[in-house]
């Protein structure tokens, strides 16, 4: 199957601001070193990497009222979200190695704006292991990385929640979550109230993938953007142990080869969030070979005979 890719820009944010295990600052550097940009010029895309986006550095200190580093996160977003818009308005696709998964509230923050701006529906795929849908009343670590889905949604701190002008940037209705296999037990509650639309590992399990992502791509169209936040716990530990919060029972090397595909053949992939490489706690840069080996498919690159 031949499909047109707009161009592609490629930004790295080291830091690992939203977490409490260090490490996932390292993230953009290993994608960088496993391949990533050749692998989507490769495919005949027309990808540059743009360097790093700046920000302060990680204090390393407990939470204050129910948020770690809050004032950090908020400047590191704002530089994500400034990048991301920047590359959407000059036409191009924005994808953000993180970085810790903190920073998809800056990221799809943007693509919100932009989708607004031009009038186009946006869906978001959440591929995590974890919903990251905890507040500051709910979190049992204060780790921001464990609230963007909820202040995107928001609910979460003034800071995060205005970083696009609109409240909220997006609906639980515009998400799917899949690979879902650790949510708080308060949170569970806050994800039953808002409806969320959660595909989880047992749902996996009894349905398949396939229908699981007919599922979540149902209703997405030629007027819609698919924005792909993809955080690499959802993959199972023991083919991507490099990250720093790892939940037995994951998505499989062929589950996940079948999501990028999928969304592969949708068309619509608009932007792409690659974050919680962690290669402090990788073995020889393997979650992030494989990161890039799921991006290749992302970019159409069939294990079948579909080229
Ligand atoms: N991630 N639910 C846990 C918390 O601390 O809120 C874990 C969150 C992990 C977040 O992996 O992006
Ligand atoms: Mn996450
Ligand atoms: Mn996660
Ligand atoms: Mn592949």
């Amino acid at each position: 199957m031949i499909r047109a890719y707009p161009p592609v820009s490629v930004f790295g944010v080291p830091t690992d601001i939203g977490a409490s295990r260090r490490g996932a600052s390292m993230g953009p550097e290993a994608l960088r070193v496993a391949g990533l940009v050749e692998a989507i010029a490769a495919r005949g895309v027309d990808a540059r990497d743009i360097g790093d986006v700046a920000g302060p550095r990680n204090p390393v200190s407990p939470p204050v009222d129910g948020y770690r580093h809050l004032a950090e996160v908020t400047a590191w977003n704002r530089a994500v979200f400034d990048a991301s818009l920047g590359e959407l308005r000059a036409g191009r696709m924005p994808i953000m190695l993180g970085g810790d998964h903190c920073l998809a509230i800056g990221s799809i923050a943007a693509v919100a704006a932009h989708c607004r701006d031009n009038g186009r529906k946006l869906r978001v795929l959440w591929l995590d292991a974890h919903a990251d849908f905890n507040t500051s009343a709910l979190t049992p670590s204060g780790n921001i990385h464990g609230m963007p889905v909820a202040c995107l949604c928001g609910m979460g701190p003034q800071a995060l929640t205005t970083l696009g002008g609109v409240v909220p940037a997006i609906t639980p209705a515009q998400v799917r979550q899949i690979g879902i296999r650790s949510v708080d037990p308060g949170e569970k509650q806050l994800v039953k109230e808002h409806g969320l639309d959660i595909y989880d590992m047992r749902y996996i399990d009894e349905v398949g993938m396939r229908r699981t992502m007919e599922e979540a791509l149902e209703g997405v169209d030629a007027d819609t953007h698919l924005h792909v936040s993809f955080d690499v716990d959802m993959l199972d530990p023991s083919i991507a142990p490099g990250t720093g919060t790892r939940v037995p029972g994951g998505v499989n090397y062929r589950e996940a080869q079948l999501i990028m595909e999928m969304v592969a053949d949708s068309g619509r992939l608009g932007s792409l969030d690659l974050v919680e490489v962690n290669p402090a706690l990788d073995r020889r840069n393997a979650t992030a070979k494989l990161a890039v080996d799921l991006v290749e498919s992302l970019f159409g690159k069939s294990t079948l005979m579909r080229d």
